[in-house]
């Protein structure tokens, strides 16, 4: 468990040139053989060094011949004189059981069928190999088993009775290895790509999935084209294949030409998804497929170079999603996950650096920062060197690193070669973590309007001193009239404290300050009620137009949670226009609609120097629940009827639609005894109205006939069945929700070892605010226990899910030792996983 660190980077002392590797699959006996390439480094000579983890090894051999080689936990070395001069052939044959592996990692079964997850160390676990991904080679692959589907990376070679081989000419790093076998069907398709050149797409699937397929595989063609289009860069294989796993840890892995997703990241279909698993899917499903180009054919160098491929994929997939449905309604979206799981990570004790400089365990740093901020990163590069520019260094960076296993120092160098600009200042996003404060403040003179801004970022574990960063901020002008008098500008801050000063102005504007949410930062900007509503009413950018309803109603909520200052009509009436305003899209209006979560006020309140109650924010939150209700009674009828839609289409203007109706329907719930809600919930066609109806009775406590209902419809689906364990603990009082929770755990679908279910119960009640941090410590001891557990089974998603602990530090005293007994607790176990060790240790640091 010691760290490894950034600054202690060394090339390998030998590369890959290619690799054969051979499986004989068994459930509790699968053969690995091996025989790979291995070149000397001349920049760097010694042993030959090999990871390996959990494997039985059964022969070794170099060049033909028996040499010595050491084995330990960890991996097998052979020393730099046994090896002779000049290329290697190294040969290994190991043993691993795949049945018994239920971390999923490596190869592991799900179902009766294999697979196998290597990203990010996984393939260690496998056979003998450099397992880094700065060790690139050429894979062959053959598979020898009687089950009738056998893919692996690259092209279809040759295959026959109980055998398939295929060959990756792309060199590769093992973590993108990865091999399927099963009784599978497939949903088959091709795309000719713009050079001309015909691929193959198939969804494999167990039987009875086929009929779920359709819509990822238009995601597919759409991302490919979208790829083209945008980035110029084509596919470069033959064939891409993506299978459905129901075991998987992640959402989805992007291996080279064999995509392995978890089933709810992929299947879909009206009457079992919603509208918000068609979005996510589509977006999955173009993250993977990004991949290929950024992470697979320019990957990283070491894993601290993480957010190289994962923010500039993320990045990719969210313009990909804005393009295929809202931009407006896909930022707000984005904002909304960032600052619920970004802003929270860097406010605690798990804060770190968009490329950290340090980790025990990689697979912990899997995170919201490395990802979506890392994504929101590239998105500040952009609108600092402009489009045009923007675009000129991604070919550079294609045509420059392709084939490459690069680093951060290369990514930003291709924009400052296009653009000339010294990016050294703006390079501290990758290395200065937690989340700038910038404040505002305003003066009118004589038709001029100055903006004085200042910036400053608290401290962070280990980051005590921080450094002024490049903000991006981007500002509008609306004069009284409503009018925008001046468009978007992007203002650059790079001092401390910097003003900046806007002339000729006839009449005081209002001013729309970070347009698009320009920078990940938290804006403090004391302005009042009014002006904030002014702003809710004209602001032509809608990310800002969202955010003052947002303020509104935030600040409305400290007020009452506070000193008990009931909702001033200023942000009742504000609501109520833009409810009814028919211009509107109606998913802007679902989103101005939608509450800060308990979580967002918790927040707030600790940044405002309060204690926060997550009792009192639970009964405020839904008091203002209750007031708004009563505030638009009159007119929730109606919007409700006119925003039903007709035959269920996934896209942005249907799900838009249903996003306001099923709103609507849970404010209705509060005023008429939960009749239109039933209703609503017997005839729904679609999942999207079927669980949204259920989740407006569960959150009034009248849902219990519609589970019932729901679970003797949906026995036999899981991916349903995961919604019906989720929103139960999910929509509880808090009261009841540990409880809930519990008794879940005894249902006899539950099971521990299947992530997606054992996220649902848990992830539930982490998510659910009042109740997992209810007074009597039953949600954290609960969660504890049950982490204890699954650390023995899958120490990656344990470890991933005790972040629910991170915010410990907010609460009261009681609470706060209650949770730190809980993590104590955890920390104490004998045989705890590293991954869980560090998680720990970190939290309570
Ligand atoms: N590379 C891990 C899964 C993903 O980010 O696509
Ligand atoms: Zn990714």
């Amino acid at each position: 468990t010691q760290p490894i660190f950034l600054k202690d980077y060394q090339e390998p002392h030998h590369w890959v040139r290619d690799v054969h590797l051979t499986f004989l699959l068994a459930p509790t006996a699968t053969r690995v053989r091996s025989r790979i390439t291995f070149v000397p480094n001349p920049q760097n000579p010694g042993d030959l060094e090999l990871n390996g983890e959990d494997l039985r090894l059964l022969s070794v051999a170099v060049n033909g011949n028996d040499v010595p080689y050491e084995v330990t936990d960890t991996g097998l070395t052979i020393p730099a004189h046994a090896l002779g001069e000049g290329d290697i052939t190294f040969e290994a044959e190991v043993e691993i059981a795949p049945q018994e592996n239920t971390a999923l990692e490596g190869l592991y079964m799900s179902n009766g069928m294999y697979c196998t997850q290597c990203e990010a160390e996984g393939f260690r676990k496998i056979t003998y190999y450099p397992d880094r991904p700065d060790v690139m080679g050429v894979f062959t692959v053959r598979i020898e088993s009687d089950l009738p589907v056998l893919l692996s990376n690259g092209n279809p070679t040759q295959k026959g009775a109980g055998w398939a081989e295929w060959h990756d000419p792309w060199p590769k790093p093992a973590y993108l290895f990865a091999l399927v076998a099963g009784d599978l069907v497939n949903h088959a398709d091709t795309f000719t790509t713009k050079s001309g050149k015909a691929v193959d797409l198939n969804i494999w699937v167990r039987p009875g999935d086929e009929d779920k397929c359709a819509f990822g595989m238009e995601a597919l063609k759409k991302s490919m084209t979208w790829d083209e289009d945008v980035y110029g860069r084509e596919y470069d294989l033959d064939i891409f294949n993506i299978v459905a796993v129901d075991d998987f840890n992640m959402g989805a892995m992007e291996n080279k030409g064999l995509n392995i997703f978890n089933s709810s990241c992929v299947l879909a279909s009206p009457e079992t998804s919603t509208d918000a698993n068609f979005e996510r899917i589509e977006g999955i499903i173009a993250h993977e497929y990004f991949h290929n180009w950024t992470g697979n054919r320019i990957t990283c160098r070491d894993w601290f170079q993480l957010c190289l491929k994962e923010g500039l994929t993320v990045y990719r997939d969210q313009m990909f999603s804005g393009d295929m449905r809202s931009h407006p309604v896909k930022r707000i979206e984005e904002v909304l996950a960032l600052r619920a799981r970004q802003f929270r990570e860097d406010n605690g004790p798990l804060a770190h650096p968009v490329r950290p400089e340090s980790f025990v365990e990689i697979n912990n740093f899997y995170t919201a920062t490395v990802y979506e901020k890392g994504a929101e990163v590239i998105g500040m590069l952009r609108r600092v060197v402009g489009d045009e520019a923007y675009y000129k260094a991604l070919d550079l960076y294609f045509d420059r690193h392709d084939g490459e296993a690069a680093t951060i120092e290369d990514w930003l160098k291709v924009f400052e070669d296009t653009t000339g600009r010294d990016l050294a200042q703006f390079k501290q996003w990758y290395s200065q973590s937690g989340t700038p404060r910038l404040s505002v403040e305003e003066t009118w003179d004589d038709g001029a309007l100055t903006l004085f801004f200042s910036q400053e970022t608290p401290a962070t574990p280990s980051q005590t001193e921080k450094k002024p960063q490049v903000i991006p901020i981007t500002v509008g002008l609306i004069g009284p009239n409503g009018d925008e008098v001046v468009p978007t500008t992007v203002l650059e801050m790079t001092e401390a404290e910097q003003s900046f000063t806007f002339e000729n102005l006839g009449a005081r504007p209002v001013a729309s300050i970070l347009r698009d949410f320009s920078a990940p930062v938290i804006l403090n900007r004391h302005i009042d009620a009014p002006t904030r509503a002014f702003l809710l009413a004209h602001d032509t950018d809608p990310f800002q137009k969202w955010e003052m309803g947002r303020m509104l109603a935030r600040d409305t909520l400290v007020a009452m949670i506070v000193d008990g200052t009931p909702p001033a009509a200023t942000y009742l009436d504000a609501i109520r226009d833009v409810v009814v305003d028919d211009d509107l899209d109606p998913a802007f209006r679902a989103l101005v609609l939608g509450l800060p979560s308990e979580d967002d006020i918790a927040q707030k309140l600790v940044d405002e120097g309060h204690t926060p109650d997550p009792q009192a924010i639970h009964d405020n939150r839904n008091e203002l629940r209750r007031i708004r209700t009563d505030h638009l009674a009159d007119i929730l009828p109606a919007l409700f009827d006119s925003m039903k839609t007709g035959a269920f289409v996934p896209d942005a203007e249907g799900s838009g639609k249903r996003s306001l109706r099923l709103a609507v329907l849970s404010m209705l719930t509060l005023i008429d005894g939960g009749a239109a809600a039933r209703a609503a919930f017997a005839a729904a066609d679609n999942m999207t109205e079927q669980a949204g109806s259920l989740r407006s009775l569960l959150l009034a406590d009248m849902g219990q006939d519609a589970l019932v209902a729901f679970e003797k419809q949906w026995k036999h689906d899981r991916l349903v069945m995961d919604k019906w364990f989720g929103m139960q603990v999910a929509y509880a009082s808090p009261e009841k929700t540990a409880q809930i929770a519990q008794t879940l755990t005894q249902h006899p679908d539950f099971t521990m070892k299947n992530p997606n279910r054992f996220r649902a119960v848990f992830g539930a009640l982490a998510g659910n605010h009042a109740g997992f941090h209810h007074e009597s410590g039953a949600g954290y001891a609960l969660l504890a226990k049950h982490l204890i557990e699954l650390d023995k089974l899958n120490p990656q998603t344990a470890a991933r899910m005790a972040s629910a602990f991170e915010t410990w530090r907010r609460y009261d005293p009681t609470r706060q030792d209650k949770m730190r007994a809980e993590l104590a607790r955890i920390g104490a176990t004998k045989g705890l996983s590293r991954d869980m060790t560090e998680m720990v240790t970190r939290m309570l640091g």
